[in-house]
């Protein structure tokens, strides 16, 4: 050991130890940094690797998948396997707050002879001197009036699409654990609490992040209830009959667009994973909304 015998020296030896303190406290900050990211990471994913990735959506694997319901209406039959690719797709309703981005961006446009939201009374947005407010309390309300042009115009600008029927429905409906698909949502027993329909509370719309025990097994909220939502194909009560096996898109012609999971005026049967509504695409609805994927 040396022996310290100048304040020179003393002062060098100082900063020499305080060097490597301050070295040292560098590497540990960045060492904890570089480990405690890398730890969350990984405990993000494995807690739940259906939410990585895309700011509100989630990633619905590719796999096969029981589609239709042999025990329901005649256009749900027959049941039939089908195999989606992978997608991705919104785990709320587009909400008024998101729509009205979209229309002080693009305006609210003539499509096919309508425009693309109706800002009736129904309607929690209005214009106002040429600009787009919302009813104060609503802006995590789900959007109505919107035409199905309107909706896929929205999808469009914000870089998605509307669901295939089928993605739909997978969504909604299948477990990827169990290999089994859905009544409602949640599971196989009916439940008036776990969704915004005409049997239970039904005061017009709730927050799109309401109900989340009702979520489908995917995490998605809203699929039954609250609003009806445009699908992207075309209804034809017999397409289950012909449907190919891979990545359905419905029939290339019809006069009305798909409409599913009922809404805050539907009793439990139009609420169910399978039920198959129909709608004027160029017109909107106080009980039709819609949510993207992409
Ligand atoms: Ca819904």
């Amino acid at each position: 050991m040396s022996v310290i015998t100048t304040w020179y020296e003393l002062e060098k030896n100082m900063c020499k130890k305080i060097s490597s303190r301050l070295l040292l406290f560098v590497l540990s900050i960045t060492a904890a940094l570089i480990f405690g990211a890398g730890f969350w990471g990984l405990s993000f994913a494995q807690t739940n690797p259906l939410l990585t990735g895309r700011e509100g959506m989630i990633y619905i694997p590719p796999g096969p998948f029981l589609m239709g319901n042999n025990a329901s209406y005649d256009d749900q039959k027959p049941e039939h396997e089908i195999y989606l690719d992978g997608f991705w797709i919104d785990r709320y309703e587009v909400s008024n707050a998101e729509f009205v981005r979209f229309l002080v961006a693009m305006g609210n446009q003539v499509e096919k002879g309508g425009r693309w939201i109706e800002l009736s009374p129904n309607s929690r947005i209005r214009e106002i001197n040429g600009t787009y407010k919302i009813e104060i309390g609503y802006e995590n309300h789900p959007v109505v009036n919107v035409t199905w042009y309107g909706a896929q115009a929205y999808a469009r600008w914000a870089g998605k699409r509307l669901p295939t029927e089928a993605q739909w429905e997978k969504a909604a409906s299948w477990n990827e654990v169990s290999k089994k698909k859905r009544k409602w949502p949640w599971g196989d027993k009916w439940n008036k609490e776990l969704l915004n329909c005409w049997e239970g509370i039904h005061q017009f719309t709730t927050p799109v992040n309401s109900y989340p025990d009702g979520a489908s097994s995917y995490e998605i909220q809203n699929m039954a209830g609250n609003l009806w939502e445009w699908c992207a194909d075309w209804y034809a009560p017999q397409y289950y009959k012909v449907s190919p096996y891979k990545n359905p898109k419905g029939p290339g012609k019809g006069d009305y667009r798909l409409i599913r999971g009922g809404s805050w005026t539907s009793y439990r049967v139009f609420a169910t994973t399978t039920y198959r509504g129909m709608h004027s695409p160029g017109s909107g609805s106080f009980d039709v909304g819609f949510r993207c994927a992409r």
